[in-house]
This record gives structure tokens, C-alpha cells and sequence, in this order.
């Protein structure tokens, strides 16, 4: 565990000209050869040591140029193979053992359940074989694969297949060249018995390509969802980047033991099975999307990531980011554009900014770390695409597109940093980039969330606004004097009865050319200074009316508004904004204000008698607004109706307080979701009445609204006319026209506790045992309840015979989700929910760090909660640290516990 750091990069000694390897898979074992040439790095000093990484491999032989090196002439430092002996270049030949059915950490070359797969980034190659497994040594790889006939009929690598044929003893051998010049991390290997359905995808220069998904026998009919969505992603990025496919065969396989979501090895993606089988029997719609997403988000690092790579692991947002960018527009353009954004918002908002504001703060492209596998965070996933799209919309499509292009034409084949992405935006568009890139930079190098506060001034007599924008930024440990950032700030003005022109005085610099007219509906404004501002003249406004500002449009940057207009103000924007994002955006503050008075009005109450004693809520703003438009937009937009009921997250809420008190809030929240229905009853009853939940299954935009609104319609009931409510999901449930009815219905009676819920379940374990992911769902949907003895539950569930903590997958529908997603339980106050978590990682960290250090992160928002809460979670804190631990939890929870 030692800490590395991003002013201390240095060019590799050597480069790699070519790797040659021979992976031969035995009975308990692997043995893996390999031939690498090399050559010493032109600015590299001519007496620097050849240094190859190496973790966990037993060595069977070593030779340079043809010579069996002697013990005395390399030595070993810190996982690092030295040889001073080099000279200018040579070739190394090696032979190496390992273990892969020990390999239970899945990082590295493993089995799990006869399928050989590998994940080598970041840094599980050298689990492998000696490399310099860094991402800036990229070379040609050519493997060849040996094994089993029998029990491995497939044996695949990346690139294409150049040779393959039969061995003695039943074995066979495949030999796959990738001509791609590449780096270690997404180097793949794959061997087992698997079935694989086939499509074929013309390039827009006409060439074929063959596109394979490799999954197990029975799973063969989970495939075509995630093969259309390939095809779809292949189209979409030569339509909108420009860029194309470069191999002959594209492979997916489907893997059930998988840490993460999928990874995007040159031509051979390996995926979690989650996020690559879907059926409508056997997946939600938000599993299809979720397929959809992550096949197309993987394809995209073809040319974001792979052809143009990371100079070093601290580079890592400059392809998650951009790529995560990517497949959210991808995702926008296939069903719709305004729910998309507002759901990307919602988990940014949830999520990102927990992490910013808490002890796991980290700039978008950190400075330091001790283990990179920590840095897979949302700040650099969802902040680096939040700052990605900041730049669409400061350079406009066009402009964005133009710097993408010059990008990837400048950086092909090479190992790139964030300041090459922005000095190529800024040239394609004849930017100053003296003043561009560093000013764009302080996005990537400043961690927390900034706040933008607005000041209106209205002046009725002159029909002129004057908007006075001004930011600031929390100073963090090692960031103590923040800049002021460019900030992205599209606005509009709304009138009693709608949207309102005007005219912007001057033409604001560094936005792209006609977005910014002198006379519109819609401004782009670009703060960069600490504080400006701006004059709009000509407001169209009746008489006595005053403008409400619509503020950050579509999020138009991920920051805190502090804009203090009153209640009347946003419910006329939930009414008549213009902006679909932001009518929901208002409708989500409306609900934070209205939650947290009554959080606060409960706290009062406590003494005299707690909750009950303000059971019956008196209707709020949100419920009369939401009253006279709901039913209505039900049946205009019923995708954005669905989200205008979904109030805010317990994780966003705890943001917004002080002191987080989970049970309380939980509890606030549910009272105003209540209001709020209850003038919606009568309309709920009618969507259910349609019966669109029971229709056959089809992915398309208008059945999943359709769905989600039944979906709504019952959760709602549920909360108003339990009774009825259970009557109806029992029909879901007998129906099962699909998964999506099924397990809305079995959430809702778990959930609510309603009649049946017990049988419900039995049955659905009887129904679904066979069928791992669905059994996940079983698991994960008993976890997540939002009650206090969902622990004793969770404990429960961990005893099952199904539950297997060797799975991620299983693990997480359980661990995650109660310590994630059910603060209610997970945060019960006599800490029976910290101590399960607890145990857990230090259980799960003997085999798994990965998955344990990111279970970890239950436990970063400790410091929110109450002096009680803080001091049992700093007990276990203090415990686990005390013990042993990997460097991955390690770092994690160090960090944490600050
Ligand atoms: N590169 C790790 C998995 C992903 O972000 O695609
Ligand atoms: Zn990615």
C-alpha cells in the first residue's frame, strides 16, 4: 500500500514492441509464457533499469536474449521485477505459474464455475504474467490459448482469430492477434464450454463485422436485447462522433462473477451477466436499460479508451467521463431525451454529491491514491460526464464535435491526459489555450461541489431584470484556495401564463455563436468570474406580473443553487416552465422544502408524543400544484408524470440537513408523498383500470411509460388503500405477463408489508431459484424493505442456502442494498446494521478487497448523523482498522474515518 502521486510521472524505461503469450490452462493451474520485446524509451535514462510489475506468480523460468538469467543479476522491489542488465533492447522470455481457482479476488486470470475469464484493469495483469503494466506501454499482442477440448471448446483473446487446431490428450489451442497496438489493462482471455449467438454489422465504410455473445447454454435466449443495442451503439457513434469500428469481430461474454458492470477489452468485452442477458420474462425495464446503457457505454471506449488511452491511472476520467457522456446521450436519443437527464441528475444528485461533500472527496482527476481500484467513484464517472457535457454546451454541438474529431485524430494510438482532451476542444475551436485549458482544468483538479447563488432584481417600471450570478467553492484538505470555475448557466424567464421573451443586452464571450440571440426564450449565460452580471431588457411580461427565473436548464452544471424564490415561484414553474428538466427540478425543491419542515416540525414534536402526533399532513404547494396538472400530464407525457411523483432520495435529503436522522426523515418524507397523492387518488384508480401493466412485453418508449405509470399508480395505492392496493398486485403477480409486473407487485406487497407478501415471496423463490439474477432480485427486494428489521432479514438472507458470498452479485443484492439503499434499517439506532456491515467486509475482505473496499463506502456519511449513530459507527471503524485489512479497505476506510 504506498501512495503514488501524479506529479511524480515519469516516462516508462522501456517501451514494448511486441507481446507474445502463450497461456496453457492445466487441471489446478495455469502456466503462462511469455516473449517481450523491448526497447529503451528515448527520454528514458540510459542506464534505468528494466522494472516489470508482478503480484503472486511463481516463477518457472527467465531468460534474456536466449540466456537463463541467474538469480543475482534481477532482484524484486515492492512488487516490481528489477533487471539492471537491459541495455538498449532485447527479449525477455518468461514462464510463470498460477493459481485460477484460487483467484476468488477476480482480479487477475480466474475461474468461476469451469469458465476461465480474466479482468486485468486496472492492475490485475501482473497477476498474470512480468509486464510493465502501465497504460502508457502499448504494444501488438498475439496469444495463443491452450486447453481443455472437453471442458473448454471456446478459447478466446482479444483481436482476431489467426490460427487454431487439435493437440494431444484431448487439448486444443487458438491463436488470436490483435494488430491494435494496446495496453495491458484491456488484455483479455476467456476459455469454457459457451453458446453464442451471432449477428453481423456493415461499417459505414462497408466493412462486415461479425458480432458474437458468449453466455452459458441456457442463457442463449437472454441475448438479442443486448445484440440490438450493440448494433444501435456501432450506428449511433459513427452517425454522431465519426467513429468506427477497426476489427473483423466484436465479442461480448457473459460472465456471472464479475466485480464490476462490464469491462471494454480491445474486441472482447467482458460483462457481468446483469448487465448483458435480458428477457421479458426475466428482466425488468429498468434491467433492459441498463443493458442498453452499459453495451453501448462498453463499445464506445473503442474509440474513448482504447484507441485513445490513459497516459496514467490518474487520467482515468478521460475516458469514464467522456464515455460515460457518451452513453448518456446514447441513452437520451433512444427513449426520452428530458427523463433521461433528470434520472442522470437525480443519481448525480444523490449520489456524487454525498461523495463531494463527504470525507471520500476527491478532484475528478485525483492526485494521489495508494489503490486505483478505490478511484472507480462516481466523481470521476458522473462528474467527469457532467464536466464533458459542460463542454458541449459552452462549444455547442457542432463546436463539441469538432473538438472530438480533433481529439481522436490527435491522439490515435497514443496514451493521452485530460490537458490533450482540452487543448484539443479549445484548438478545433479557435480557443485561447492559454486561457482555455487551465481554466477548464480547475473543474478536473478541484474536489466538492460548488454553490452558485442568484440575486434578481426586477424593475416593473423599466420591464428589466438584472440577474446577479455569483459562486463559490467549499475549500477542501489540500485545496485551500479554490478558483473560480466556468460555470454554464442556462436560464429563462416564466410569466403567469408561460414562457417569456427577452432580449440579453451584451452577447455574453465564450458561447457558441447563435445560442446566445439578442431577443429568445433561452439564454446561455457563462459565469466565470466570482461574480457577474446581466441585464434582460424587454421582458415581456403582462402587467403586475413578475418574471420567475428558470435557472440551470437541463442542469446545465453540476453545482448547488442557493436561489431564494419563494413557494408560488416554482409552482409556477412546475406548471409552465418550458423546460421539461426543470419543471421537475422545481417540483424536486417544492418537495426537499415541504420534507424538510416537517423533518424539522417532527424533531419539535418529538417530546409531545413523535410523529403520530402530526400524522394527517395538511396539502402543501407541491400537492396543489401537482393537482392541477398531473392528471392531464399523465396522459400527455406520462414518462415525465412518473418522475413528477417520485420525490426526493433520503441520500439527496441528508444533504440538506445537518444533523441526518434516517428514521425521522424517512418518515417526513413519507407523510408529503402522501399529501401529495392524495388529491391524485381518483386518477391513479383510472390508470390502473387500463390494465397497461398486463399487455405482452415490448421495449419501447411508449410501453415502458405506460408501465412505469401503472407502476406509480399502484405504489400509490399502496400508501392510500392498502387493501385494494394488494388485490391488485396479487393479479400482477398471478398474471406475470412479464418481470417488470412481477416484481413491481412483489416490491409493493414486501415493501408495505401488505396481505400475501409472505406467499409472495415463497412463490416467487419457487418460480425463479434457477435463474441467478432473477434470484437477486429475490434477495435484494427483501433487503431494501425500509424498515428496522430488515437487518434481522438481511441476517437471514445471508444464512439462505442460495446466498453465495463468493458472487458480487449476490453479495451486493443483500450488503448494498441494506447499507445503501435502506438507511431506515441500516441506520437503526441501536447499530445492529453497522455491526452486520461491519463483520461483512472484514469477511468479504480475506477473499474479495475490491468488493469490500466498495462496501466500505456505507459507512462515508457517518459524520451527517447524530452524536449516538457517529460514535457506533466510529467503533467499528476504529475496529476494523485495528486488524488486518487489505491496502484496498484500508485506504477506504482511513480515508472515512479522517
Ligand atoms: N473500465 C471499467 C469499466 C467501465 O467503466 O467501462
Ligand atoms: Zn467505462
Amino acid at each position: 500500500g504506498r501512495k503514488v502521486y501524479l506529479k511524480d510521472y515519469t516516462v516508462p524505461n522501456f517501451r514494448v514492441l511486441a507481446t507474445e503469450l502463450t497461456v496453457e490452462l492445466l487441471a489446478d493451474c495455469a502456466e503462462v509464457g511469455a516473449r517481450l520485446t523491448f526497447s529503451r524509451h528515448p527520454e528514458a535514462p540510459a542506464d534505468a533499469p528494466l522494472v516489470l510489475s508482478g503480484a503472486g506468480l511463481e516463477l518457472l523460468s527467465l531468460a534474456w536474449n536466449g540466456r537463463a538469467l541467474a538469480d543475482g543479476e534481477w532482484h524484486w522491489a515492492d512488487e516490481q521485477w528489477v533487471f539492471p542488465g537491459a541495455g538498449d533492447e532485447g527479449v525477455l522470455e518468461t514462464r510463470v505459474r498460477i493459481r485460477p481457482d484460487a483467484n476468488l479476488a477476480l482480479e487477475g486470470l480466474y475461474r468461476s464455475h469451469g469458465l476461465y475469464c480474466t479482468q486485468c484493469e486496472a492492475e490485475g495483469f501482473r497477476k498474470i504474467t512480468l509486464y510493465p503494466d502501465r497504460p502508457d506501454v502499448l504494444a501488438p499482442f498475439r496469444v495463443t490459448v491452450i486447453g481443455d477440448k472437453a471442458s473448454c471448446p471456446v478459447l478466446l483473446a482479444n483481436g482476431n482469430c489467426v490460427a487454431r487446431g487439435d493437440l494431444e490428450g484431448g487439448r486444443h489451442f487458438a491463436t488470436w492477434e490483435d494488430p491494435h497496438p494496446k495496453p495491458s489493462y484491456l488484455f483479455a482471455l476467456v476459455a469454457g464450454d459457451l453458446a453464442c449467438l451471432e449477428d453481423r454489422f456493415v461499417t459505414a465504410s462497408g466493412r462486415e463485422v461479425v458480432l458474437q455473445i458468449f453466455t452459458a447454454p441456457e442463457d442463449q435466449d437472454k441475448c438479442r436485447h443486448a445484440m440490438d443495442s450493440l448494433k444501435a451503439s456501432m450506428r449511433w457513434d459513427e452517425e454522431k462522433y465519426g467513429c468506427e469500428y477497426d476489427l473483423d469481430i466484436y465479442m461480448i461474454v457473459a460472465v456471472s462473477h464479475f466485480n464490476m458492470g462490464a469491462m471494454e477489452n480491445k474486441g472482447l468485452n467482458v460483462f457481468n451477466t446483469s448487465c448483458v442477458l435480458a428477457h421479458p420474462a426475466t428482466t425488468t425495464d429498468a434491467g433492459f436499460q441498463r443493458v442498453e446503457s452499459v453495451v453501448a457505454h462498453e463499445y464506445f471506449h473503442n474509440w474513448s479508451g482504447n484507441r485513445v488511452t490513459c497516459r496514467d491511472w490518474f487520467q482515468l476520467c478521460l475516458k469514464e467521463g467522456f464515455t460515460v457522456f457518451r452513453d448518456q446521450q446514447f441513452s437520451a436519443d433512444q427513449l426520452s431525451a428530458a427523463v433521461q437527464r433528470l434520472e442522470d441528475v437525480a443519481f448525480l444528485r444523490t449520489h456524487q454529491f454525498a461523495e463531494d461533500a463527504g470525507p471520500l472527496a476527491h478532484p475528478v482527476r485525483p492526485e494521489s491514491f495508494v489503490e486505483i481500484n478505490n478511484f472507480y467513484t462516481l466523481t470521476v464517472y458522473e462528474k467527469g460526464a457532467e464536466i464533458a457535457r459542460m463542454l458541449h454546451t459552452v462549444l455547442g454541438a457542432e463546436g463539441f464535435r469538432r473538438g472530438t474529431d480533433r481529439y481522436f485524430a490527435d491522439n490515435d494510438g497514443r496514451a493521452a491526459t485530460v490537458e490533450d482532451f482540452l487543448d484539443a476542444l479549445g484548438a478545433a475551436n479557435d480557443r485561447d489555450l492559454v486561457d482555455w485549458t487551465p481554466r477548464w482544468l480547475r473543474w478536473y483538479r478541484q474536489p466538492g461541489t460548488p454553490t452558485v447563488r442568484a440575486q434578481v432584481d426586477w424593475r416593473a417600471d423599466r420591464r428589466e431584470l438584472v440577474l446577479t450570478l455569483s459562486q463559490s467553492q467549499p475549500a477542501l484538505a489540500g485545496h485551500p484556495q479554490p478558483e473560480p470555475l466556468p460555470v454554464p448557466v442556462r436560464v429563462g424567464l416564466v410569466g403567469a401564463e408561460g414562457e417569456l421573451t427577452a432580449r440579453l443586452a451584451a452577447r455574453q464571450e465564450g458561447t457558441p455563436d447563435g445560442t446566445n440571440e439578442a431577443t429568445g426564450r433561452d439564454f446561455l449565460l457563462l459565469l466565470s468570474e466570482r461574480e457577474q452580471q446581466w441585464t434582460f431588457s424587454e421582458v415581456a411580461v403582462a402587467a403586475g406580473d413578475v418574471p420567475v427565473l428558470s435557472l440551470f436548464r437541463d442542469f446545465s452544471a453540476p453545482v448547488n443553487i442557493d436561489y431564494a424564490c419563494d413557494d408560488a415561484d416554482l409552482a409556477r414553474l412546475v406548471r409552465h416552465d418550458g423546460n421539461g428538466f426543470n419543471r421537475w427540478a422545481a417540483a424536486q425543491t417544492l418537495a426537499t422544502r415541504e420534507i424538510l419542515a416537517r423533518y424539522a416540525a417532527l424533531a419539535a414534536g418529538a417530546g409531545e408524543g413523535g410523529p403520530a402526533a402530526d400524522a394527517d399532513p395538511a396539502p402543501g404547494v407541491l400537492a396543489d400544484a401537482l393537482a392541477g396538472i398531473w392528471p392531464a400530464l399523465a396522459d400527455s407525457d406520462p414518462a415525465l408524470a412518473v418522475k413528477l411523483l417520485e420525490l426526493p432520495s433520503l441520500g439527496y435529503l441528508a444533504e440538506q440537513v445537518d444533523v441526518y436522522d434516517p428514521p425521522r426523515l424517512h418518515a417526513a418524507r413519507e407523510a408529503v408523498l402522501a399529501a401529495v397523492l392524495q388529491p391524485l387518488l381518483a386518477t391513479l384508480r383510472d390508470i390502473l383500470a387500463r390494465g397497461d401493466m398486463l399487455r405482452p412485453y415490448h421495449y419501447a418508449a411508449d410501453d415502458i411509460a405506460a408501465r412505469a405509470l401503472a407502476r406509480t399508480a399502484l405504489d400509490g395505492l399502496a400508501l392510500l388503500a392498502p387493501d385494494e392496493a394488494a388485490g391488485i398486485a396479487a393479479e400482477w403477480l398471478a398474471t406475470s405477463p412479464h418481470m417488470t409486473a412481477e416484481q413491481s407487485a412483489l416490491t409493493l406487497l414486501v415493501h408495505h408489508r401488505l396481505a400475501g407478501a409472505d406467499a409472495a415471496l415463497q412463490r416467487f423463490h419457487q418460480r425463479w431459484r434457477h435463474e441467478a439474477l432473477v434470484l437477486d432480485q429475490w434477495f435484494a427486494t427483501q433487503a431494501s424493505r425500509p424498515a428496522a428489521d430488515a437487518v434481522e432479514a438481511a441476517q437471514a438472507l445471508l444464512a439462505h442456502p442460495d446466498f453465495d458470498a463468493t458472487v458480487p452479485n449476490r453479495v451486493r443484492a443483500v450488503l448494498t442494498q441494506l447499507g445503501m439503499n435502506n438507511p431506515v434499517a441500516f441506520h437503526r439506532a441501536d447499530g445492529s446494521g453497522y455491526a452486520l456491515l461491519a463483520a461483512q467486509i472484514r469477511e468479504i475482505d480475506a477473499r474479495n478487497p475490491q468488493l469490500a473496499s466498495r462496501l466500505s463506502g456505507v459507512f462515508g456519511i457517518w459524520r451527517k448523523l447524530d452524536a449516538a449513530r457517529q460514535t457506533l459507527v466510529r467503533g467499528h471503524l476504529d475496529a476494523l482498522l485495528a486488524g488486518t485489512l487489505s491496502p484496498d479497505v484500508r485506504e477506504t476506510l482511513s480515508r472515512i474515518r479522517g
